[in-house]
């Protein structure tokens, strides 16, 4: 496991709907994550924030809010996350809506070839411009990165594919628009929805996901958005969805990937502090984060 840490915030929200997930940034360091990751023994550079242009109008590209701000944002991410890769550090990247994945992806991918992806989350973020209902980004960063969607989000970081579907799993999946679920079948991509999750148990669950991952690929990054954890759990999130993933097999999931020791880089999205209780999602962010770090209960 690589002990030196660099962590990276985006203040986005213009590939949500709703306003405020741009100061997840901030409530993740309030949460304490950097004292607690050095409390641990790990080397913590924090590089602070990327900056978001704040447009002055409502934007939109052909099903695409913001696609102008959200693809400058990205790529100044890519370079951040790629210069943190070649100096040998893991990228740690706090947002922000999910759309930032395109970014950090696009950052991981440039130095580890054959990448592997932990897609923890309610949703698939598998639709194009023509399959959105929303119109918005940040349920499109998967399929920008398997190289579906606006070229202008494809070509995050000046090449694409990023990624292969069959170095790509979904863990937490429950609320599939109909393009989404067109594009995993004939793209053949491995989900584990909640049925999986119930079904075999989060421990099973992971012991296939991270074989599925780890198999073809050089390292794996995982994307955590908190909206995969159960309402009741993580309830500041822009899009909460219920009968989702536990605080106990979110813990279980990471520990195992903490065991497995295969991530490259990771990014916690989507923690929305006006949404949420007392920071108490910014905290579980936390928490799982020290989990996927290696933190143990004894
Ligand atoms: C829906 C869409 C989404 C996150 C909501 C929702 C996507 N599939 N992603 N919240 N994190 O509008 O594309
Ligand atoms: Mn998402
Ligand atoms: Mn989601
Ligand atoms: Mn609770």
């Amino acid at each position: 496991m690589n002990k030196n840490i660099s962590i990276v915030g985006v203040p986005m929200d213009l590939g949500a709907d709703r306003r405020g997930v741009d100061m997840g940034p901030s409530a993740i360091r309030y949460a304490g994550i950097v004292a607690r990751l050095e409390q641990m023994g790990l080397n913590i550079e924090d590089k602070g924030d990327i900056s978001v242009n704040r447009p002055h109008r409502y934007m939109e590209t052909e099903n695409h809010k913001y696609l102008d701000e959200v693809v400058e944002a990205n790529a100044q991410l890519a370079t951040v996350v790629s210069q943190i890769m070649q100096e040998g550090r893991f990228p740690l990247i706090l947002g922000g809506d999910h759309s930032i994945a395109l970014g950090t992806i696009a950052g991981v991918a440039q130095k580890v070839r054959d990448l592997g992806v932990i897609w923890f989350d309610a949703h698939g973020d598998l639709n194009t411009g023509e399959t959105s209902p929303s119109g918005n980004i940040h349920g499109m960063p998967l399929a920008a990165s398997l190289g579906y969607g606006h070229e202008r989000l494809v070509q995050i970081g000046g090449y694409a594919p990023k990624i292969k579907p069959e170095n790509v799993v979904i863990i937490g999946a429950r609320s599939l628009d109909e393009g989404e679920r067109e594009l995993i079948k004939r793209i053949g991509m491995k989900v584990f929805t909640m049925h999986e999750v119930d079904k075999l148990g989060m421990a099973r669950v992971m012991d296939e996901a991270i074989d599925h991952v780890s198999k073809q690929t050089q390292g794996v990054h995982l994307s955590l958005d908190l909206d995969g954890l159960d309402p009741h759990d993580a309830p500041g999130v822009g899009t909460p969805v219920i009968g989702g993933i536990s605080y106990r097999e979110g813990h279980l999931a990471m520990e195992m990937l903490a065991d497995a020791d295969i991530l490259c880089s990771a990014e916690f999205v989507e923690v929305n502090p006006i949404l949420d209780q007392r920071n108490h999602t910014a905290q579980v962010a936390v928490a799982l984060m020290s989990s996927v770090f290696g933190d143990k209960l004894l």
